[in-house]
């Protein structure tokens, strides 16, 4: 399979996140990269399509911000990377702030996803890197995207859950803006794909599967409910301390429900932190069971795109990435 990843995304490197009451080293580090280049070898870089394909999804005003945060923060003499600290959650008006803090909390969501002086140029080539993907799974039957940092977590117009620019969501647009007709999107990252489920919420051409953690135990707590599923969009929480067989039997119905759906491409948002030894993470799943699990996926027999979301148990990361590639290879 073709593997795509440009070294353009490394110089992201948030150095802390900040939850339960204090800062933390940030989980979504630049040692992500090097585990999963270990596993995946040769890699081809991304081709720039431009912003035009980042504007099918996001708000140029939030991309402006993105592009812009960071020598603002440092204009208001700030250190470090820039964090929000307040949140316009009753209703978001569209006001137009000079203040880099008010600009902050009006696109984030939560206090885990700082931006850097690279935050922008990685998950900008993050996205092209999607592109470029796009082109081989359509070309070959699948490709992967080393997409880094990750993107389901981003909406429209806000960040969180170290997400900036939402790469699937922006493959999906581009199939279907290159005359692509149906779409579906697989999240199979431990955490709820939130912000893919927002960007298409009520599409006939999208269809949105995520099987993840219990959002009643587990960020980003306030989607990924059950009876959220509704149309277009099918959540299947399950409990901390799920296995295997469990995990594959939620599969089963999710792959049912993309086939009925018949799409002309499945964009699969793959977190490896689903793993047992995830450090953040509460699923139970181990290396061999990345096969299984893709093999469950390649038997669709779409064209398929991968996606790198989430995962942070470095030692494992590469292992886990290989193996789950390896279901693919096995469909021939
Ligand atoms: C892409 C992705 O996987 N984003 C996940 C963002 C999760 N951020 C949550 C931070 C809180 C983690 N709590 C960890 C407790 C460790 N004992
Ligand atoms: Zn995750």
């Amino acid at each position: 399979m073709r593997c795509f990843w440009d070294e353009r995304q490394r110089a992201h490197a948030p150095a802390a996140e900040f939850f339960n009451g204090a800062l933390h080293p940030a989980a979504e580090h630049g040692g992500r990269v090097d585990a999963v280049l270990s596993a995946i070898r040769a890699t081809e870089p991304a081709r720039d399509h431009g912003l035009e394909p980042l504007l099918r999804v996001h708000s140029a005003d939030y991309l402006d911000f993105l592009r812009a945060a960071f020598a603002e923060w440092r204009a208001a003499g700030r250190e470090g990377d820039a964090f929000p600290y307040a949140f316009p959650v009753v209703h978001r008006r569209a006001l137009d702030f000079d203040r880099i803090d008010a600009k902050l909390g009006q696109y984030s969501y939560d206090t885990s996803t700082p931006i850097g002086e690279h935050s922008w140029q990685a998950a900008y080539w993050g996205a092209q890197t999607a592109l470029t993907a796009l082109e081989a799974a359509r070309a070959d039957g699948t490709a992967f995207a080393f997409c880094r940092p990750p993107g389901h977590h981003a909406g429209r117009d806000y960040l969180g859950g170290y997400s900036y620019v939402n790469n699937a969501a922006v493959a999906a647009e581009q199939a279907l803006a290159e005359g692509g007709s149906k779409v579906a999107i697989l999240d199979v990252d431990y955490h709820h794909g939130n912000g893919t489920q927002d960007i298409f919420t009520d599409r006939n051409d999208v269809r949105f599967v995520s099987i993840h953690a219990d959002p009643t135990t587990d960020y980003p707590f306030f989607w990924g409910h059950a009876d959220e599923s509704r149309g277009n969009i099918l959540n299947l929480p399950l409990p901390r301390g799920t296995g295997y067989p469990a995990y594959e039997r939620a599969l089963a119905q999710g792959l049912e429900w993309v086939a009925a759906g018949s799409p002309d491409l499945l964009i699969v948002s793959y977190g490896a932190d689903t793993y047992a030894g995830d450090p953040i993470s509460h699923f139970a799943l181990e290396t061999p069971d990345y096969t299984a699990m893709a093999g469950c996926i390649a038997a669709l027999d779409l064209p398929t795109l991968i996606v790198m979301e989430g995962g942070y148990a470095i030692d494992a990361l590469g292992a886990n990435m290989a193996a789950f590639l390896e279901g693919f290879a096995r469909r021939g």
